[in-house]
């Protein structure tokens, strides 16, 4: 079948209507509990603004394996009257995002639609293939993530953002950035990836915390988007305390699929 033709196919099954044809690969999905892969065109829609924010280490995962998806993103802006987005909230009383209680991320997979930023990665990165090759791997990535997690929340909570760059205390309730990214870098690979030699979902996770910079809009705060709110000192610190994670970061931007949606990704709202 034609690129165009199942394009059309696609679109029609996200609008509800059936196509002739779709209902033995309907059984097939109900059967297999997975996503069919059809040649380059995946059903995979994720649904989200025109920004980065719960969305973009989904997109992510999605461009590192190869799939094919539609990137829905709403616009959206700052009025005196507040927060306006006409066009989601139409489809969020159409009942789009009832798996996110009204919200975005929602990813829509065939027939199911999936709400939550944490549960569309997971989902992901399960059904492609990026959560290790046995239980024991994909705890490891799992536990590197909320080790990435957990750096972003005592950045978050840190007072002196210069001393977090800076200090090396590691006594609890004093810890800085190289507290967590010491121990993470003896945690991940030394190849450029994470675990298991392979781009997994931590892999994902890292770059987005320690790597993903974007000039925005500016729509909910300033328009360059480093992380840390410094590449310059984010990159200081992982190239004198953590090596591997730095290589990790710099694979991950490097792939031809990251490159390709990089410079394709266009204005981001925040
Ligand atoms: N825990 C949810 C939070 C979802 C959320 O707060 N989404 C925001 C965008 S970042 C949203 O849809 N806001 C619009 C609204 O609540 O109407 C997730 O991780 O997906």
């Amino acid at each position: 079948m034609a690129t165009n033709d199942l394009k059309a196919k696609f679109e029609q099954d996200i609008k509800g209507a059936t196509p002739k044809g779709t209902d033995t690969l309907r059984g097939n999905i109900r059967k297999r509990g997975s996503i069919p892969k059809i040649g380059k065109i995946s059903k995979v829609q994720l649904c989200y603004f025109q920004g980065r924010g719960l969305a973009e280490v989904s997109r992510t995962a999605l461009v590192q394996a190869g799939v094919e998806f539609d990137d829905k993103r709403y616009g959206a802006k700052m009025t005196d009257a507040g927060f306006s987005k006409p066009e989601m909230d139409a489809d969020c009383a159409a009942g789009k995002f009832a798996t996110n209680l009204g919200r975005v991320p929602v990813l829509n997979v065939g027939d199911t639609q999936i709400g939550g930023s944490k549960a569309i990665l997971r989902f992901i990165c399960k059904e492609y293939g990026m959560n290790g090759t046995n239980n024991v791997e994909a705890a490891k990535i799992d536990s590197l993530c909320e080790i990435v997690q957990d750096c972003s929340d005592a950045f978050g909570k840190a007072e002196d953002k210069d001393a977090w760059f800076s200090t090396e205390d590691m006594a609890q309730g004093k810890r800085g950035l190289f507290y967590y990214i010491t121990g993470l870098n003896g945690l991940v690979g030394a190849d450029g990836f994470a675990v298991g030699g392979k781009c997994s979902m931590a892999d994902c996770v890292i770059y987005r915390f320690f790597g993903e910079t974007a000039d925005t809009a500016g729509l909910f705060g300033a328009p360059r988007s480093e992380p840390m709110n410094s590449s310059e000192k984010t990159d200081a610190a992982l190239a004198k305390s953590a090596p591997n994670v730095a290589a990790i970061v710099k694979a991950f931007g490097e792939t031809a699929n990251m490159k390709a949606y990089l410079a394709n990704r266009g204005e981001q709202l925040f």
